[in-house]
C-alpha cells in the first residue's frame, strides 16, 4: 500500500566504450529521472553539449556502457507484492537487485513492472541499472536484423528510442542513455487497479446530451488463484453519477457505463468551453481499499470526434469533425520541446501549449519521431482546447515486423493508446510520419529487397489496436496518406499532404501551385533569436559557413536553401545582421504566403499544420519559437494568418479577388472598403463593396477594376479594411522591387511608471512600412516584446509592450539592429 520512490543516492559510471581518461573510472551522483550527458555536465566532466562545436566531441557517450547504481534501505511490511515499477528506460537496459538479475528491457517507449518482493532484504539493498551504448546496439541491431532505409546517420529505426536523440535534420545528436521517467517500488495486497481507458460518447437525453463514460478497467491481482478470495467491489464515478459493481477475484477486465445527463460538451478552443470531468475508480469496502492502488483517477471530456474521407467531387477530404462540426485545423507540428527530454517540466509544456493558443492555434502535431510526451502536455492541451494528433513512433523510415522489434512495437502502442485515453484533446492516432511516402517515392522497395518495412504495422496491428482499446479515436494509417491504397500517398487531391518541395528548391510563390485538401506539413527555415544563435555559436567572423555555424544548421543544404529563398523577394544580405533579419523575416513571409493561400482554397482546404511550432536546442530550423523560447518572426506572422477572421488578397482570373475567411460562429456583413494607395498615402483608387460570409464560411470579392488596376507596382499597394478583420494589404510587387521608404519611421520609448521592467515603444510611419519587427533580446536576452511583423499605412501608429530588465537604455530598444523592417534592407543602396 505503499510507494518507495527510488530518486536519490543514485551514481553513474561509465563501464565501456570509447571513454575519455578523464571520465574512465570516475563515478557520480546521478539524477534520476535524468540522463547521463546532463550528470556529465553537471559534474563538468562534459563542456555544454549545446554550445560551440561539442556535439561532435561527445559522440562517445552515445557509444558507452552505463551503469547507475543506488542503495536504498527497505524494511519488510505486510504488503503481498513489492513491484519495481520504472516508468521510463532508455533504453536497453538489464537491471540488477541486490546482484541478482531481475530483467531485461529494450524500449524507451514503454513502462515496466517486475515482482521484485522475494528479492528485496531487509536493510540495505542495491539497485544496478546498466544501459547498453544506443548508438552501437542500434548499428548490431540494423546488421543482424538487415539494414534497412532511414533519414540522418544512425540506424533508428532498429531501436525502440526516440528517432530524434539520434540527430536529426533540426537536432543535435547526443543519443543518450537514462532512467527518464520515476522509479520506485509499489507494495500493494488484493487488487490493484493497473489501467483504466475511460472511454467517452454523446447520446441523446430528453432536451439535452447525456455524456456516456464506457470505463474499461484492467485489474491485477496479487494472488488470482487464492480460493477463499471474496468479491471485491468497484465504484466508479464521473459528474455526480456512479456505480458500484462486484468483481470476482482473478476477473482482469471489468467494463463499467454510467451515463451523465445534460452534460457539457467538450470543444476545441474558437467553437465552445473545456469542460473537464473528474473520473475516480475505486476499490472499496476492502482492507486495502483507499490505498493509491485501489485508485484511479483521472479528467476526461465529452465529445464525439471521427474523420471524414468520403469521397467528394474533388477527391477525398481529410475532416475532422468534433461533436458533429467540421473543425478548420490551424495547427503545427510538435517535437520534443528539449533534446534532453526529461528537462521539460510541467511548466515548460504549459508555455509551449500557450505558444500555440496565444498563435491562434487550435490543433497540435506529436510527430513520430520523438516520443509519448508527459500527461501534463496533453493535460494543457485538454484544458486549452488545443486538438492533439498523435503519431506513432515511426518517422521517416523502414521499420522490421519480425517478433524482436513487433513484440514491442505492439507492447508500447497497448500502453500509449490506454495511458493517452482520457484525454479529450487527442482526436487523431495515426500511424506514421512519411513512410508509406517514404516507400513508393524514395526507392526503398530496391534497397529493401523484399525485408519488412512496417506496412503491416500501420495498416493492420495498429488499427487492429485502436479498435480493440479505443475505437472512439480514429486512425489515419500515415501522414501523408492518400485513403487509397492505389494513389500516391501525398496527392494534393485526397487526404493529408506534406508540401516540401518549396523548401526543397522551388521559391516560395510556387505554394500556390498546390491545392491541398489538408497540409499536414510544410515548412521554411530561418536562424533562431540573435542571443539565442550568438549563445552557442562562436566562429571569430560569424557568418553562415562558420564552422560552428554549421553545427547549428542541420539541414541538406540548408544555407543554399535559405539564400536560394531569399531571392527575388528581399534585398541580398551584406552583413550577418542582415543575413539573420533577412532570413527570419523570409521565413515569416514564405509561411505567411503560404497559409493565405491554402486558407483561401477553403471549403476544399479544411487544414493546415505548420511545421514545427519548437526546437529541442538553439539551431537554424523551421520552429516558429525558438530554445530559449523567443517567438521568431514567423510566431507572429502565424498568429496573424491563423486569426479565426482573416482577409487576402489572392489572384483570380484575370484580376484580384479578396477571400474573407470567418472561423467563427457568427456570419459578418458589411461593407469592404477598398483603396489603391502610393507609398507616401496618396489614395489613387477607392471603392466599397458589400459583402457577407457565413459563419465558419469564406466570400470572395471580385477587386473592382479600378482599384486593381495598378499604375506604379514600385510605389503602390492595394488594401481591404473590414470592421473586425485586420487590414489586407496586397504588395503588387516583392520588396526587392519596391521603392520603399528605407527610413520611414519615427519612434517614441518611454518606461512604464508603474513598472521599470516594461518599455512602451510608440512607432509611427511617415511612409509605407512593412513587417515592422523588434529583436528585443539583442538588448537584453530575456526580453520579450508582444507584437512583430506589422505593416503600417502612412500615418497609423504601433505599440509595442517589451519586457525586459529594468533600467536599460530606452533608446537601446529602437536601435537600427533592434528596431527592423523590410523597408530597412534598402538603406544604403
Ligand atoms: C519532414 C518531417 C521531419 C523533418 C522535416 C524537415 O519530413 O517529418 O522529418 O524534420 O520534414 O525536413
Amino acid at each position: 500500500m505503499a510507494y518507495l520512490p527510488l530518486h536519490s543516492d543514485w551514481t553513474l559510471t561509465a563501464l565501456a566504450g570509447p571513454v575519455p581518461n578523464a571520465v574512465r573510472d570516475v563515478t557520480v551522483a546521478a539524477s534520476v529521472p535524468g540522463c547521463v550527458h546532463l550528470d556529465l555536465h553537471a559534474h563538468g566532466l562534459i563542456a555544454d553539449p549545446f554550445d560551440g562545436d561539442n556535439e561532435a566531441a561527445q559522440q562517445w557517450i552515445g557509444s558507452t556502457v552505463w551503469r547507475y547504481e543506488t542503495t536504498f534501505h527497505w524494511s519488510a511490511d505486510q504488503a503481498e507484492r513489492h513491484d519495481l515499477v520504472a516508468l521510463g528506460l532508455d533504453t536497453v537496459a538489464s537491471i540488477e537487485l541486490n546482484g541478482r538479475l531481475i530483467a531485461e528491457t529494450e524500449n524507451q517507449h514503454r513502462s515496466y513492472r517486475f515482482d521484485v518482493g522475494p528479492h528485496l532484504r531487509t536493510g540495505e539493498n542495491r539497485l544496478t541499472i546498466t544501459f547498453a551504448a544506443p548508438v552501437d546496439e542500434a548499428e548490431a541491431r540494423s546488421a543482424a536484423h538487415g539494414a534497412r532505409p532511414h533519414v540522418n546517420h544512425h540506424p533508428y529505426n532498429a531501436l525502440r528510442k526516440a528517432a530524434s536523440n539520434f540527430g536529426w535534420d533540426w537536432g543535435i545528436d547526443v543519443a543518450t542513455s537514462g532512467i527518464w521517467r520515476p522509479i520506485g517500488i509499489e507494495s500493494w495486497s488484493g487488487v490493484r487497479i493497473d489501467s483504466v481507458r475511460p472511454l467517452v460518447d454523446l447520446a441523446d437525453h430528453e432536451d439535452g446530451l447525456a455524456g456516456v463514460l464506457d470505463a474499461r478497467i484492467s485489474l491485477d491481482w496479487a494472488t488470482p488463484s487464492r480460493a477463499d478470495s471474496e468479491r471485491v467491489r468497484l465504484r466508479v464515478a464521473v459528474g455526480g453519477v456512479e456505480d458500484t459493481v462486484s468483481v470476482e477475484p482473478g476477473v482482469a477486465e471489468v467494463r463499467v457505463t454510467l451515463a451523465v445527463p445534460d452534460v457539457d460538451v467538450w470543444w476545441p478552443r474558437g467553437h465552445g468551453g473545456q469542460p473537464l470531468y473528474d473520473v475516480e475508480v475505486d476499490v472499496v469496502g476492502e482492507e486495502w481499499a483507499g490505498a493509491s492502488t485501489a485508485h484511479w483517477h483521472s479528467r476526461i471530456g465529452f465529445r464525439t470526434v471521427r474523420i471524414d474521407t468520403v469521397p467528394d467531387d474533388h477527391g477525398s477530404p481529410f475532416d475532422i469533425v468534433v461533436n458533429g462540426e467540421p473543425i478548420q485545423i490551424r495547427g503545427a507540428n510538435w517535437i520534443p520541446d528539449h533534446a534532453f527530454v526529461t528537462e521539460i517540466d510541467r511548466d515548460r509544456y504549459r508555455r509551449r501549449v500557450a505558444d500555440a493558443v496565444e498563435a491562434n492555434m487550435n490543433l497540435l502535431r506529436v510527430w513520430g519521431g520523438g516520443i509519448y510526451e508527459s500527461d501534463d502536455f496533453y493535460d494543457a492541451c485538454d484544458e486549452a482546447g488545443v486538438l492533439v494528433w498523435q503519431d506513432f513512433l515511426f518517422a521517416c523510415a523502414a521499420y522490421a515486423e519480425e517478433e524482436w522489434l513487433a513484440a514491442e512495437v505492439e507492447a508500447e502502442a497497448r500502453e500509449a493508446i490506454t495511458r493517452l485515453s482520457p484525454h479529450p484533446s487527442l482526436v487523431v492516432w495515426n500511424g506514421n510520419n512519411e513512410n508509406i511516402w517514404g516507400y513508393v517515392e524514395w526507392g526503398w522497395r530496391t534497397e529493401l529487397q523484399g525485408r519488412t518495412w512496417g506496412n503491416g504495422y500501420y495498416r493492420e496491428l495498429l488499427p487492429a489496436l485502436i479498435a480493440e482499446l479505443d475505437p472512439t479515436r480514429p486512425y489515419s494509417p500515415a501522414s501523408p496518406y492518400s485513403f487509397e491504397e492505389y494513389l500516391h500517398p501525398n496527392d494534393a487531391a485526397n487526404g493529408t499532404m506534406h508540401i516540401w518541395d518549396v523548401w526543397n528548391r522551388l521559391d516560395y510563390a510556387e505554394f500556390r501551385r498546390h491545392q491541398p485538401r489538408f497540409a499536414s506539413e510544410f515548412g521554411f527555415q530561418g536562424p533562431p533569436a540573435w542571443s539565442t544563435l550568438v549563445g552557442v555559436v562562436h566562429d571569430e567572423s560569424l557568418d553562415p559557413y562558420g564552422p560552428q555555424m554549421l553545427v547549428h544548421q542541420k539541414a541538406e543544404d540548408g544555407n543554399l536553401k535559405l539564400e536560394r529563398g531569399l531571392r527575388g523577394h528581399l534585398p541580398e544580405p551584406r552583413t550577418i545582421e542582415e543575413w539573420h533579419w533577412a532570413t527570419q523575416l523570409n521565413q515569416a513571409a514564405a509561411i505567411r504566403f503560404g497559409i493565405e493561400h491554402f486558407r483561401s482554397l477553403a471549403p476544399l482546404n479544411t487544414g493546415v499544420i505548420v511545421w514545427q511550432l519548437n526546437d529541442n536546442w538553439p539551431v537554424v530550423s523551421w520552429a516558429a519559437i525558438d530554445f530559449a523560447e523567443h517567438r521568431k518572426p514567423l510566431w507572429f506572422a502565424l498568429r496573424a494568418v491563423y486569426e479565426p477572421r482573416l482577409a487576402t488578397f489572392q489572384p483570380a482570373e484575370g484580376g484580384l479577388e479578396l477571400v474573407v475567411l470567418n472561423d467563427t460562429a457568427d456570419a459578418w456583413t458589411g461593407e469592404v472598403l477598398l483603396h489603391r494607395r502610393t507609398f507616401d498615402g496618396t489614395v489613387r483608387a477607392t471603392a466599397a463593396v458589400q459583402a457577407s460570409v457565413a459563419a465558419r464560411g469564406s466570400a470572395r470579392v471580385i477587386v473592382p477594376a479600378g482599384v486593381e488596376a495598378v499604375v506604379d507596382r514600385r510605389t503602390e499597394v492595394i488594401t481591404a479594411s473590414l470592421a473586425g478583420f485586420a487590414t489586407a494589404i496586397h504588395n503588387p510587387s516583392e520588396v526587392v522591387d519596391q521603392a520603399l521608404d528605407a527610413d520611414p519611421v519615427s519612434t517614441e520609448v518611454v518606461v512604464d511608471v508603474d513598472d521599470p521592467g516594461r518599455y512602451l515603444v510608440t512607432v509611427t510611419a511617415r511612409s509605407f512600412v512593412r513587417d515592422i519587427t523588434l529583436l528585443v533580446d539583442r538588448v537584453d536576452a530575456s526580453a520579450r516584446v508582444d507584437r512583430g511583423m506589422v505593416t503600417l499605412l502612412p500615418g497609423e501608429q504601433a505599440i509595442f509592450r517589451v519586457t525586459a530588465r529594468a533600467g536599460l537604455e530606452p533608446s537601446a530598444f529602437v536601435a537600427e539592429e533592434v528596431l527592423r523592417h523590410a523597408n530597412g534592407l534598402h538603406a544604403g543602396r
